[in-house]
């Protein structure tokens, strides 16, 4: 079978080295050609995905002529008035539409709003009167996650009509190891990866409510969460933190939002959850103020290094990351501030964890691995703002060093 993969990134990469692997033929078709030059030198343009297989990138969308499947990976992002972005999924099916072959299964794996298929896909691909398959498998993909991945991840998959959702099931039940689930039409499909997404959504923002009113209270939120999650049942541990970043958790909740709202329902408690998370940053800062308060700093008496950019461990992607706007609050106050992540260093001002380190005060901003070890670097270290709740809080305490963790 000759498949395409429309989109090379976090998702679109590793189906197409999946498909590789499973002996498909393949094309690779992205807009941005450095990351396609990389990808013909059998460079990874994604530090955590490793080119295990030989993948021909391009932006020309004619090669998809002869594709039996083609599958959409584009990002599916939100604009500044948190409303859906469907640009860069509207002008890949244009472009899919002019070139794609009679009968092929066209897939989407992108998250979006339920009735997006039918609504926004299918009427650009009837204009042009050539016979097409549509279904809807969402990606599950969990970014730098060392036991998840493409291959043996369950999916769900929704199908424009019992054919289109035969042939996408026997199509993700030959290249993955896990349960495929049909669902009675393409929007349930869209609803299951949203209702997914916006469940962990409001789950983090419980426990950052929690964490606020722990602060009050003068209770450790990390000891109650492990307490909580001793009930062997009905009970799913999230953690409080400086806010919720990337491009899944942070955005898909809005496409509910907005899809919803045009129905007639305003989804009040999903807004909330999205405000709660998204003052975790500033709240930070706060609590950065307060520490100062606490050893009689000023803002502008100490020298400060924020530590992580990435929008969660161990990986290098920044979208929507809490630092940054941590960093932009930051500004707001002055702050004589640095900034430095080993998974971005071209964004550091700084090289290395030592010289990150030589300051007054530092705000953990993402628990990489790196940072949760730095017990013989901080002597000299005189407030510590755990954004990330990684840190021996007590250990620090020993130290002489203030130490204010978010709900702890
Ligand atoms: N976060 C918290 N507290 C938590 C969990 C996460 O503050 O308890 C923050 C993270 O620091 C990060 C943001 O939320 O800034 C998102 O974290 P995430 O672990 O949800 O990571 P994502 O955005 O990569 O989410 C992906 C999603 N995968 C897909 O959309 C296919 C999500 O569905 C997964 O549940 C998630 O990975 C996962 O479980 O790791």
């Amino acid at each position: 079978m000759k498949t395409a993969v429309i989109g090379l990134g976090y998702v679109g990469l590793p189906l197409a080295l999946l498909l590789r692997k499973k002996g498909f033929d393949v094309i690779g078709i992205d807009t941005n050609l450095k990351k396609n030059e990389l990808i013909n030198q059998g460079i990874s343009p994604i530090k955590d995905i490793k080119l295990t297989e030989k993948i021909t990138a391009t932006d020309d969308f004619e090669k998809i002529n002869d594709a039996d499947i083609i599958v959409v990976c584009v990002p599916t992002p939100i604009k500044e008035n948190n409303k859906p972005d469907f640009n860069p999924l509207i002008s890949s099916i244009g472009s899919i539409s002019i070139h794609f072959r009679e009968n092929a299964l066209i897939v989407i794996e992108s998250t979006v709003s339920p009735g997006a298929c039918e609504e926004i896909v299918k009427p650009i691909l009837d204009k042009k009167n050539k016979k097409y398959f549509l279904a809807h498998c969402p990606e599950r993909i969990d970014p730098g996650n060392k036991k998840f991945n493409v291959e043996n991840i369950s999916r769900v998959v929704g199908g424009l009509d019992k054919e289109s959702l035969e042939k996408a099931y026997s199509f993700y039940s030959s290249i993955i190891n896990a349960e495929i689930t049909k669902l009675s039409s393409i929007k349930a499909a869209e609803a299951t990866k949203i209702m997914e997404n916006t469940f962990r959504d409001v789950n983090i923002a419980f426990v950052n409510e929690m964490a606020k009113s722990f602060d009050k209270l003068g209770i450790d939120i990390l000891e109650v969460i492990k307490g909580a999650s001793t009930k062997p049942f009905a009970f799913l541990p999230h953690y409080p933190g400086c806010g919720v970043g990337g491009h899944c958790i942070f955005c898909d909740p809005y496409y509910l939002i907005d899809k919803a709202e045009s129905e007639g329902f305003n989804h009040r408690f999903l807004k909330l959850a999205r405000e709660i998370n998204n003052s975790m940053p500033e709240y930070t800062v706060n609590k950065l103020l307060q520490g100062l308060k606490e050893i009689n700093k000023d803002i502008k008496d100490v020298k400060i290094s924020v530590l992580g950019l990435a929008y969660k461990a161990n990986i290098d992607d920044i979208r929507e990351s809490p630092s940054l706007k941590i960093i932009e609050e930051l500004k707001k106050i002055n702050a004589n501030f640095i900034v430095y992540d080993p998974y971005l260093l071209e964004k550091s001002d700084v090289k290395d964890l030592d010289e990150a380190l030589k300051r007054d005060v530092i705000i953990i901003a993402t628990n990489h691995s790196e940072f949760l070890n730095i017990y013989d670097k901080i002597k000299n270290i005189k407030l510590i703002i755990d954004g990330r709740n990684c840190l021996d809080k007590e250990k620090i305490r020993s130290m002489n060093i203030n130490y204010k963790g978010i709900g702890r």
